[in-house]
């Protein structure tokens, strides 16, 4: 039998192997020796296809039905229910425990239970968090080998008597098939634990379901821990911008789904003598430092990207990130072994076998990769990562993104006037569903700080702890910002050009926190003045430049009554500072048509 030197590891890898009595018990060393073997393993049973065209990479199939994170099926369980707040499902925590317990029962017979020690964020970091995982699933041990810093030296820091988050992980029975195996949607469970930093799962082996360490541990547990513990757990990329002079930027963004968020952190400068480097895509742990400024570490060592609409036009060094060494879930496969999926750069091949197996040609009326089909890859092999990713001590920020997809009313770009004003921009961050969401097409929906999913505990809370965060940083504190890349004209055209060209909105922002950048003031914000963006070299017409740098102040009055009643859904726990921004943009848009 197993033995852990750390009393509390031991006890619980007993519990839950007496629980769900794997045939082996596997603890993950991390070495690559460990990866080769589990990769060797799943391609002798079909689970894995080599891709003879990429070094080292794989192509996995997941079951039809699993094939993306269940917000319906994921839970906060906090003994009341009004401290999961209205944006999280709730259930009673013994209640919950008592319905997986049985799920678990005897789940891993037949199977070997992997226990797989990880520290998110770098090992000798103040801010690291070390967790556990149990899982019954390679795929998982493989995927959590890129994400998360995995292995002995994990076990090490936790010593005898060091604390970790425990994720327990099955990907159960009852769906799915032999390569992948699963439960059907009611018996799915990604249940979270905040007060006992506990997190439990069963039924899926995707993604966010599966690889615990992600949004389960990094975001949901975190952020209930950092309000605990004073530091914020955040959905945000990081960026490093250097300006010609060599003065250098740390920007840390929020963006909900299919905003551009990768594309985003891995931005290539159109700008001449400005230089972006990569820091992080997904999730932000930040801290004040000794110096009173706000820290940022990325909490992960690797990318879960989207495949769909990745390309070497969309985002040339996320296709060179994901060259070798990388793991492709339900992409199709080229006749000549390679993956290839719906916005890969050239002519649509004339054969594919898609996602789920079957023969494909270009009359198929399907597409040939889930749209939700993922590149799991190594921040390390990201052409501009940024050589500081991994200092323990992070990267002072200067500039805080909100972002969402708005086909009008949000401008190009706007900066919060204060902290507070920020907060409320953040706590109003809303975007447009587009095809790749699920639901209808250009419905707007309101994503807190885009971390809806995210939050592990009441949002109105969670606007508190920003509030407080403002204060303890005071004058330190980042400068806040909201972007839209997404505006369109009357006839449904983009105005703005995105991708490389967002660096000019991000030299505005730069140049704004050093007071070297103009701005007019208006009740959502300051705004640039067309003259003060640098459009060198940029074809736009002076009319799309208008409307960008427009803030549509009667469309905005018209859409208060929506913001409102968002804001109502977090009731008495909505914070009265909040409340004030709200009652202040009204009277400002009130004067501005009286004006
Ligand atoms: O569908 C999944 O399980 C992946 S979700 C995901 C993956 C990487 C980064 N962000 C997300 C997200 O949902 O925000
Ligand atoms: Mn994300």
């Amino acid at each position: 039998m197993v033995h852990f030197k750390n009393v509390a590891l031991n006890k619980w890898v007993h519990e839950m192997s007496d629980l769900c009595k794997p045939d082996s018990i596997h603890i993950c060393d991390g070495s690559q020796q460990e990866y080769d073997t589990l990769v060797k393993q799943l391609v002798d049973t079909g689970a894995a296809i080599p891709l003879k065209k990429r070094k080292d990479c794989y192509l996995f199939r997941s079951d039809p039905s699993d094939v993306a994170r269940v917000e319906s099926r994921t839970y906060i369980s906090t003994p009341s229910k009004d401290n999961a707040g209205p944006t999280n499902n709730w259930e009673d925590p013994e209640t919950l425990k008592k319905t997986m317990r049985e799920l678990y029962a005897g789940c891993m017979k037949g199977r070997t239970m992997y226990v797989i020690p990880f520290s998110m964020g770098p090992l000798t970091s103040p801010l690291a968090k070390i967790g556990v995982e149990i899982t019954d699933s390679a795929y998982v041990v493989l995927n959590m080998h890129i994400m998360a810093r995995v292995g002995t030296a994990a076990l090490d820091r936790l010593g005898t008597d060091g604390t970790f988050v425990p994720c327990m992980h099955s990907v159960g029975s009852g769906a799915g098939t032999k390569e992948w195996p699963c439960a059907p949607i009611e018996k799915k469970y990604i249940s979270h634990f905040p007060d006992e930093n506990l997190i439990w799962a069963y039924g899926s082996g995707y993604g966010g379901n599966a690889l615990l360490g992600k949004k389960c541990l990094a975001l949901r547990i975190a952020s209930s821990m950092a309000r605990r513990e004073d530091w914020m757990a955040e959905h945000m990329l990081l960026l490093r911008l250097t300006d010609p002079s060599g003065k250098q930027y740390h920007i840390a963004g929020a963006f909900p789904s299919a905003c551009g968020k990768t594309n985003l952190a891995m931005i290539i400068p159109t700008i001449p003598g400005w230089k972006a480097e990569c820091l992080g895509d997904d999730i932000a742990w930040m801290k004040p430092g000794p110096d009173g400024r706000l820290y940022a570490i990325n909490a992960e060592t690797g990318f879960f990207g989207v495949a769909p609409g990745t390309s070497f036009s969309t985002n040339s060094n996320a296709m060179n990130s994901i060259k070798e060494n990388t793991i492709f879930t339900n992409c199709a496969l080229t006749d000549d072994g390679d993956v290839w999926w719906e916005g890969m750069d050239g002519a649509k091949p004339s054969h594919l076998i898609d996602w789920q197996g079957n023969e494909w040609t270009p009359a198929s009326d399907k597409p040939a990769a889930h749209p939700n089909a993922r590149f799991t890859a190594r921040a390390s092999q990201c052409p501009v990562i940024c050589k500081d990713w991994e200092k323990p001590e992070g990267v002072p920020i200067d500039a805080i993104l909100f972002g969402g997809r708005r086909a009008h009313i949000a401008p190009l770009v706007t900066q919060a006037l204060n902290w507070d004003h920020g907060v409320f921009l953040g706590a109003t961050l809303a975007s447009e569903t587009t095809a790749a969401n699920i639901g209808a097409v250009g419905k707007l929906r309101y994503d807190p700080m885009a971390m809806t999913p995210f939050c592990g505990y009441n949002m109105g809370d969670y606007f508190q702890h920003w509030l407080n965060m403002g204060d303890k940083l005071g004058s330190k504190a980042p400068a806040v910002f909201y972007v839209n890349w997404f505006r369109k004209d009357e006839n449904g055209k983009f105005l703005w050009p995105g991708y490389g060209d967002n660096s000019r909105v991000l030299k505005w922002i730069c140049d704004r926190v050093s007071g070297k950048a103009g701005a007019t003031e208006t009740p959502v914000g300051y705004l640039p003045n067309a003259a003060d963006l640098d459009l060198k070299g940029l074809s736009i017409s002076q009319a799309a430049l208008t409307d960008l740098l427009d803030p549509k102040l009667e469309e905005r009055k018209a859409e208060m009554p929506q913001l409102e009643a968002h804001l109502a859904r977090f009731g008495d726990r909505l914070p009265p500072r909040i409340r004030a921004q709200f009652d202040r943009l009204v009277k400002g848009l009130e004067r501005n048509k009286a004006a």
